[in-house]
């Protein structure tokens, strides 16, 4: 047999698959590609790879004699079992020290769990996040693989030519161990939901606050692409609003206001949820959207349930519009801060060491939430790797403070005009609550041990010979309970 020739397999010949096989091929390495249904690699070799060095195999068997050694071999099918069948496919035909790569979008549990299992057999696996549709797997997606440590050297290179690049730096490097590049590709989608959530609250706000035509929305947004929200989604944003249909009228004012959603914004509420961390914003979207979602309720209860009366705005538009931006900074700014605060929270409890700069270089480029903020990230955790959370940052902490009188304002109005701004909203409570020394935590205690003993702490300072200081303490608030208390954990 001849000499193998590939520098990487890559199975799944599908959009992302077919794309980034093409990518590849344009970087210089030579890709072997393989899928299940075998008449799919005819097809692409005769077609979208005619001409390019790709290679073909028809089995996992041919696959694997093509690849170099350490052999690399990434998958890009549908998530869930079929990348475990395929990885226990590719078993026989791997040696110690190959690597398989999942590139899909794999709920990080599995990516830890497959991590485990191929490492106890002397293989190595990478779950990588890849991001960047169909354009990005063509022209450079941004990339976060995680998983054995040991594969990243074998890979880098591949890896940092294939991905995005920025000012000359690639969208990728290494994220951390086991399951942290799907982790952070499922944050990354999270903040996605978030940011769009924003993006769609400030067009309601120009829409029925300001009584703004989507013409002159566009012009808002593309003047607003030039300043500190410059990025992919808001430029996208202005091309949406000034789309026409053939009647002339404006394309989004005729879809049907009812979200779909495919589940990695819900992942990422249930992480925040599991690790108790309060990553309010993308719960927020996830929840507006599912709000959305029930069109034909919201349809009988708008015929019901009255709101304020909408007066028309009097003070000064400009200055409003002004105040709009500042408000989707700041609630974008406490978005990546919860964003952050999740992953460091995970990463504590999972032993991680992730790579913060890292990820937000990762995602300036070639993915949805792009954007020069991600820069200014970037430029943070560069400074302090250590950063316990962006507004601690002197930059991020400046331009909170710069905003706050503008997004309060904004806020303040659309309650008035009885617009919802959900994510704008509880980026604000969140801002108040974690700027807050003392929040009313005392008395949900108290209530706790009054209805079911739960105990309580001292506040410092407050000590007496009742209260001691870090006890657990149980005060008989009516005279009739007894002096046990509940035992104290946390869920
Ligand atoms: P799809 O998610 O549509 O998957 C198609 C591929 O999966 C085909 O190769 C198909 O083989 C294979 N496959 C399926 Br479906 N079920 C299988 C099974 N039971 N056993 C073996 N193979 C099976 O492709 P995609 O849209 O290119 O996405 C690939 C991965 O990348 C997914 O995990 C996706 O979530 C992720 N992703 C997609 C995007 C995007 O914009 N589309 C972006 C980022 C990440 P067949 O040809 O024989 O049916």
């Amino acid at each position: 047999m001849s000499a193998p020739v590939g520098d990487i397999g890559l199975i799944g010949l599908a959009v992302m698959g077919q794309n980034l096989i093409l990518n590849m091929n344009d970087k210089g390495f030579t890709v072997v590609a393989y899928n299940r249904t075998t008449s799919k690699v005819d097809d692409f070799l005769a077609n979208e790879a005619k001409g390019t060095k790709v290679q073909g195999a028809h089995s996992i068997q041919e696959l694997c004699a093509k690849l170099k050694r350490p052999r690399k071999i990434i998958l890009l099918v549908k998530a869930g079992p079929a990348v475990d069948s395929f990885i226990q496919q590719l078993e026989p035909y791997l040696e110690k020290g190959d690597i398989v790569i999942d590139g899909g979008n794999s709920h990080y549990p599995d990516s830890i769990r497959r991590t485990k299992e191929l490492e106890a057999k002397g293989l190595l696996f990478v779950g990588s996040g890849v991001s960047g549709g169909e354009e990005g797997a063509r022209h450079g997606p941004s990339l976060m693989p995680g998983g054995s440590t040991a594969a990243w050297p074998a890979i880098k290179e591949i890896f940092q030519k294939t991905a995005a690049q920025v000012n000359g730096e690639p969208c990728c490097d290494w994220v951390g161990e086991t399951g942290s590049g799907h982790y952070v590709k499922m944050v990354h989608n999270g903040i996605e939901y978030g940011d769009m959530q924003l993006i769609a609250e400030a067009y309601d706000i120009l829409k029925r606050g300001l009584g703004i035509s989507e013409s002159e929305i566009a012009d808002i947004f593309t003047t607003w692409n030039k300043g500190v929200l410059d990025s992919f989604l808001i430029e996208i944003t202005a091309n949406i609003l000034k789309f026409n249909d053939d009647d002339g009228e404006p394309l989004v004012t005729k879809i049907l206001d009812k979200a779909g959603q495919k589940g990695t914004g819900k992942w990422t509420a249930i992480a925040a949820l599991d690790a108790g961390t309060a990553v309010t914003l993308i719960g927020e979207a996830v929840f507006a959207r599912c709000l959305s979602a029930i069109k034909e309720e919201r349809v009988r209860a708008s015929k019901v349930i009255n709101g304020p009366q909408r007066e028309s705005f009097r003070g000064d538009k400009q200055q409003f519009i002004d105040d709009l931006e500042q408000a989707l900074y700041a609630s974008k700014i406490i978005s990546y801060t919860q964003g952050f605060m999740l992953m460091r929270e995970t990463a504590k409890e999972l032993s991680w060491n992730l790579n913060y700069a890292g990820i937000a270089r990762m995602w300036r480029g070639g993915c949805i939430i792009k954007s020069v903020f991600l820069g200014d990230i970037t430029s943070a955790y560069e400074k302090n790797k250590d950063l316990e959370s962006l507004l601690f940052d002197d930059f991020f902490n400046k331009a909170v403070h710069k905003a706050q009188p503008g997004w309060r304002r904004v806020i303040a109005q659309a309650v008035l005009w009885g617009i919802p701004t959900p994510a704008f909203s509880t980026a604000l409570a969140f801002f108040d609550g974690y700027r807050s020394e003392v929040v009313p935590a005392n008395l949900l205690q108290a209530q706790r041990d009054y209805f079911g003993a739960h105990t309580f702490r001292v506040m410092p300072g407050k000590e007496n010979p009742r209260l001691v200081k870090d006890r657990d303490i149980h005060i008989n608030w009516t005279g009739r309970g007894g002096n046990v208390s509940a035992s104290s954990y946390s869920a």
